[in-house]
């Protein structure tokens, strides 16, 4: 069924589902949607109720703000005058409130004979003691602490452990190269590095100590030295299958001076940590995201805001009750994995699957297996993961009892209707929601999205704005696109949750996101509103591409090709991919009396591997003799981006400088 066919196409909540949801109807919706937007401090301030506040809010000050350049500088305040500290709400709160015993993560490894839990209050005594070790290291509040680790349960504790002292944790994804993480741990200044000696991916072991050594020594080369690494011991927790491969890996990199082991340092750590009451717009943590130039951005969350927002969404999204089994299969390392494995289950006091392998080890089944042995009622995933899982048929999928499921999330990128109505149908049998949740790094959490139980899908559609948000379509010129029509997705009003700051960086926030539309929050992303009223995200409308869910700009990966010393310009443009989404294809002109060849294109994929990670390696290198260009010089990307799937239909080349290139471009495709 194409897209097009599909517009009309609505399917209702399941009657179960939508009757003992937490918002059950649309009218229900609309009516806390309205209150949430046209009074945001008595809407908020109720939630507020349920946590700890150390010092109360100002009502006088509950909220304010301004998104207009024009009037002065952009900020975002919400509860002036509160205090409290994250890990006390997610862990010592929820402790008192009777959740002691009660299991915060089913944690399950990279094979299914590892797995292991922690309850909520064996996770506070893990947090405090961690908390004592960075504080016996200098850490205090207000320091930054860069975290590079694959799924183990040291990650969630290092964070609250941050969060505890009021150190801002800074987590790069493992899967980034040392020069990514070098660059993100010199621009936060970070006191100390906390990491893994390796881990595996599938069959594969990733040796994450080696290339922390590495970002370590490429980061004192650009000025800033790490006081010590942290490292957790995980590939002594052996995966059975993987016994072989162990054997591969050297031992672990070491120096005396600077690395200490986890294990060791934990031995005498007291199980008791008073916690660091922090201000309502404190700083909690800094997470990078790529931005046109090649120098990271640290997307900049704070304290209590964030708090209300992760909470509220995940609760009302995921509509999670006392006793549900929920599972995010995101990376902690992303965005989603920070709102909605961490911060969003635990301060709805939940249990959560947390896994650290990958969909297709041991085999194609392992996100149904885990669902099966889990019982889960809330499945959160990637459409690019269900594309790929899709391609093994329903048979691996039909091994398992997956009747537990209740709500199915979707996150990273548009979901097709193919892939919307094959999770719809044979994941969740037809009964279950899907929830669509549009939302960015910056977003902190979900902003356009269904509510399970009361919202009527469309497969694509991410239907509705989250309460608090408010959004607009604009024309190019700025003008508000009223009912029917597409435009730049933006936002008039903050919500709790949106981002304060570029770390060390406020005029690069409001050059980024305030300054194409004057009192707007701008997401970069296209958006079309249907004759119900529901939007659907279009795609990127900057120089960003979505690979894999993992957003990256085109101008990042050009800046590193050109680095190579044969090369004299590149272009780099998103093809579509079945499966990642969007994938990248790139024009590459070399030196004169440079050849193109193998090998340089070989040189090539493993720069950009190298310099950003592996899973941004271009799929495809394509010589290009010159660049379409207008005679004042500027790329024609629409071009090359018809020249990268083989689209003849150019459209107009007239003002181009030279026109023959296009022919050249096309008879040079490498397929
Ligand atoms: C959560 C996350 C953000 C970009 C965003 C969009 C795209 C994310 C959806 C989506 C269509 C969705 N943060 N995006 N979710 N597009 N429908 N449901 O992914 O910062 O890494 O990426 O991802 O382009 O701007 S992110």
């Amino acid at each position: 069924m194409s897209s097009n066919e599909m517009n009309g196409t609505v399917f209702a909540p399941d009657n179960d589902l939508s009757e003992n949801a937490y918002v059950s109807s649309f009218e229900q919706y609309e009516e806390l949607y309205q209150k949430s937007i046209e009074s945001p401090q008595t809407f908020w301030g109720e939630i507020a109720k349920q946590f700890h506040w150390e010092t109360e809010a100002n009502p006088k000050d509950f909220f304010s703000y301004n998104f207009d350049t024009q009037k002065g500088p952009i900020f975002t305040k919400w509860m002036t005058g509160a205090s409290t500290n994250l890990s006390f709400n997610l862990l010592d709160r929820n402790v008192k409130n009777g959740l002691a015993d009660q299991v915060a993560y089913y944690w399950e490894g990279n094979h299914p004979d590892d797995y292991s839990r922690i309850t909520y209050k064996k996770l506070l005594q893990e947090v405090c003691r961690f908390a004592n070790v960075l504080k016996s290291h200098g850490v205090q509040r207000g320091d930054t602490v860069s975290i590079y680790m694959p799924m183990v349960l040291e990650l969630p504790i290092a964070m609250l452990a941050c969060a505890r002292i009021g150190a801002i944790h800074s987590i790069v994804f493992a899967g980034f190269s040392s020069d990514s993480l070098a660059d993100r741990i010199d621009d936060c200044k970070a006191k100390v590095l906390i990491t893994c000696d390796g881990a595996w991916r599938g069959e594969k072991p990733l040796e994450i100590k080696a290339i922390c050594d590495e970002a370590m020594e490429k980061a004192a080369k650009l000025g800033h030295q790490v006081s010590k690494c942290i490292v957790v011991a995980h590939l002594n927790r052996v995966t059975p299958g993987c016994v072989k491969a162990a054997e591969t890996i050297k031992s672990t990199p070491w120096n005396d001076d600077r690395d200490v082991w986890w294990n060791d340092e934990m031995e005498e750590a007291e199980a008791a940590c008073y916690p660091e009451w922090m201000a309502a717009e404190d700083p909690l943590f800094m997470l990078y995201t790529s931005g046109s130039t090649g120098k990271p951005k640290g997307v900049l969350h704070t304290t209590a805001g964030y708090l209300l927002y992760a909470s509220t969404t995940f609760k009302n999204v995921f509509d999670y009750k006392p006793g549900d089994i929920y599972w995010c299969t995101a990376d902690i390392g992303w965005i989603t994995g920070h709102t909605y494995v961490v911060y969003g289950p635990l301060a709805n006091g939940a249990s959560s699957v947390m896994f650290e392998g990958t969909p297709f080890f041991p085999d194609n089944d392992r996100y149904w297996q885990v669902v099966d042995k889990y019982k889960v009622n809330q499945l959160y995933t990637a459409p690019t993961a269900i594309r790929a899982l899709m391609k093994f048929g329903d048979e691996p999928v039909l091994r398992h009892n997956l009747t537990s499921l209740r709500i199915l999330g979707s996150v990273g990128e548009p979901i097709n209707p193919e892939a919307w109505l094959w999770y719809y149908r044979k994941i969740g049998k037809g009964k279950c929601s899907i929830v669509d949740t549009f939302w960015q790094t910056e977003t902190g959490g979900h902003v356009i999205t269904p509510l399970p139980g009361a919202t009527k899908m469309k497969p694509g559609s991410a239907t509705f704005p989250f309460f608090g948000v408010k959004p607009s379509l604009l024309d190019e010129n700025g003008v508000e696109v009223v009912g029917e029509g597409e435009g730049y997705l933006v936002f008039s009003q903050p919500w709790p949750g949106i981002m304060r700051t570029i770390y060390n960086n406020h005029p690069r926030y409001e050059e980024t996101y305030f300054s194409k539309f004057p009192g707007y929050y701008c997401t970069g992303d296209g958006a079309r509103r249907d004759a119900d009223g529901y939007l659907w995200i279009t795609g990127r409308i900057d120089d960003k591409l979505n690979v894999s869910g993992h957003l990256m700009s085109t101008a990042e990966i050009e800046a590193v090709l050109t680095e190579h010393k044969k090369v004299s310009e590149s272009a780099v443009v998103s093809r579509p991919h079945p499966i990642k989404g969007e994938c990248l294809y790139c024009f590459i002109t070399p030196n004169q009396n440079e050849v193109f060849d193998k090998t340089l294109v070989n040189e090539l994929k493993k720069l950009v591997r190298e310099r950003i990670g592996p899973f941004a390696q271009p799929d495809v290198i394509q010589h290009a003799p010159g660049l379409p260009k207008t005679r004042s010089g500027k790329i024609m990307r629409r071009i090359l981006r018809k020249i990268a799937i083989n689209d003849r239909n150019v459209g107009d080349t007239s003002t181009l400088a030279d026109e023959s290139i296009v022919d050249q471009l096309f008879a040079n495709r490498p397929e």
